[in-house]
């Protein structure tokens, strides 16, 4: 495979864009007619372990330490995360051939904790000549007993009758693997698709990644779709067996392309306390709505909705961890070029995973996996301002050695603007910087473009958790509003903290250094 086809094809870095992009047929085109699967992929870029390509990922201090990465190349959406025997799996789109979207696998990757991570052998590939040619897309562990079965969309080259991807000639079809091993290293297809159409008669804008689920004995799945100018949607499914679906009605539906899109990609369906909670992803943000599943109607009615993260999140899916918790995966996209990736020769991240609750106002908390708290060393803690220059001179011994580390900042919101800044020796402009500005009009902070609402505790506190890793950096917001930023500012040494503005807000600071998962960025 030649890597400049890629670079031609591939302008978009989030597969939203590759979808609806001109750049998605294009990419097809020039990967997929060109060569059989093992050419496509260049042993320069494919082969992780090849000392130099290794090297050069080891010494990037862009690439995360302490994040779920692709060995290399391209990464994107989750697919069935799953506790199974004693294990955590996670599986996730990937091309394995290039920096860029393109020729859709599933990496798998095992660890006994949420945490440190074992890369395995890849789950799904491409069968040449079937359903899933030219894809295998996002999917979700079908919930089926004691066996290791997944749900997943095939995609592959068809005639204009049958195309689901309008005007790309491409067909999307939902199928089965399922897995026998301990490990889950070796999957078998299912010959044909569970679902081999959308429903007839229906004009739809998508038909990809389902989302199932059992409730007694019958099974119910969800499919990412949408109506052409009309909205987002997720088509419903029943099946008695698993394997033959009859297809209801839309689950729920968007009224508003404008907002919320007219292809909901991803969707992800799942009780909290007495509540159903629906996440789809479109626009480049994943949305949540909290609300009532009407089990007599088999509708959804939702109640609250709102934003899931404010910053380069996509593709949310959820899982159950060994504890009951409900555990929150998503996609960190890159929002650098094409260009700029395959130059670097990885793209993507996960997100940290994030335990999810509900408030008693119905709108979700989430906070970053408790356990990540001991990686966390050299903890240094700072209470109370007194003056402009004590603040000054305590930040400057609060350092944040090799882009790895997390910060608690608590302040208390008044009439007076004040800010928070990550900076790095040398470079007068900041790496990132959260404003508080009582201009605004509302209890808010500014993170780049973005404004994310204040929540504050009773005494009117709020707190900001922050997770820098490399070029991520994941902000939480009083537990409630999430932003994920990239930062790829070229930085030496350590990274500084500077406090501006109103000092008397500041009322504690605590920041530390993030132990890495792995000695070479590699995750293993
Ligand atoms: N990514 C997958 C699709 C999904 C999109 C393709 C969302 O299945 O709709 O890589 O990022």
């Amino acid at each position: 495979m030649n890597r400049r086809k890629f670079l031609v094809a591939s302008a978009a870095t989030s597969a939203l864009c590759a979808v609806h992009s001109s750049a998605y047929a294009g990419l097809f085109e020039e990967s997929q007619q060109a060569a059989t699967p093992k050419e496509r992929l260049s042993p320069a870029l494919v082969e992780p372990t090849a000392d130099q390509f290794r090297e050069k990922l080891r010494r990037d201090p862009l690439r995360p330490r302490f994040h779920l990465l692709a060995k290399a190349n391209w990464m994107n959406d989750p697919c069935a995360p799953r506790f199974f025997r004693g294990h955590y799996h996670m599986f996730f789109q990937s091309n394995p051939g290039a920096a860029v979207w393109g020729d859709m696998h599933w990496s798998h990757a095992i660890s006994p904790d949420l945490i440190y991570w074992k890369h395995m052998p890849m789950a799904l590939s491409p069968t040449p000549g079937s359903y899933d040619a030219d894809g295998c897309f996002t999917g979700s562990v079908f919930p089926d007993g004691e066996s290791a079965t997944v749900l997943y969309t095939a995609v592959s080259r068809s005639t204009v009758a049958l195309e689901t991807i309008r005007g790309k000639g491409l067909r999307e079809v939902q199928c089965l693997a399922t897995s026998t091993d301990a490990d889950l290293r070796i999957w078998k297809k299912l010959d044909k698709p569970v679902l081999d159409s959308p429903p007839p008669g229906l004009k739809i804008t998508g038909f990809r990644d389902p989302c199932p689920w059992k409730d007694g004995d019958i099974w119910y799945l969800g499919l990412g779709s949408g109506f052409p100018h009309v909205g987002g949607a997720v088509l419903l499914y029943r099946s008695t067996d698993g394997r033959n679906w009859t297809y209801l009605h839309p689950l729920a539906q968007g009224n508003s392309p404008a907002d919320t899109g007219e292809m909901w990609e991803c969707p992800d369906f799942f009780p909290v306390g007495d509540k159903h909670v629906l996440l789809y992803s479109a626009k480049h943000k994943v949305h949540w709505d909290v609300g009532t599943f009407d089990r007599r109607e088999l509708l959804f009615h939702s109640e609250t909705r709102g934003l899931l993260d404010h910053g380069s999140y996509y593709a949310a899916k959820s899982m159950v961890d060994a504890k009951g918790r409900r555990i929150l995966w998503g996609w960190v996209e890159e929002t650098r070029s094409a260009e700029e990736c395959v130059a670097a020769g990885w793209a993507g991240a996960m997100a940290l995973p994030r335990v999810l609750t509900l408030g008693s106002d119905n709108e979700l908390r989430m906070e970053v996996l408790p356990e990540f708290h001991s990686l966390r060393h050299n903890v240094q803690s700072w209470q109370k301002a007194d003056s402009t220059e004590t603040v000054a001179t305590a930040l400057a011994n609060l350092p944040i050695q090799t882009r790895a580390g997390m910060v608690v900042c608590t302040f208390k919101a008044g009439e007076r603007a004040f800010g928070l800044e990550l900076g790095a020796s040398g470079q007068s402009a900041p790496l990132f910087a959260i404003k508080y500005d009582n201009a605004i009009g509302k209890p808010s902070v500014t993170i780049a473009d973005q404004t994310l609402p204040l929540s504050p505790d009773r005494d009117g506190i709020s707190t900001l958790n922050l997770w820098m890793d490399g070029s991520v950096i994941e902000t939480f917001v009083d537990n409630k509003a999430a932003m994920t930023a990239r930062c790829y500012a070229p930085s030496s040494g350590d990274l500084h903290l500077a406090w501006s503005g109103e000092t008397a807000a500041l009322k504690s600071l605590t920041v530390s250094g993030v132990t890495p998962i792995s000695d070479d960025r590699l995750t293993t």
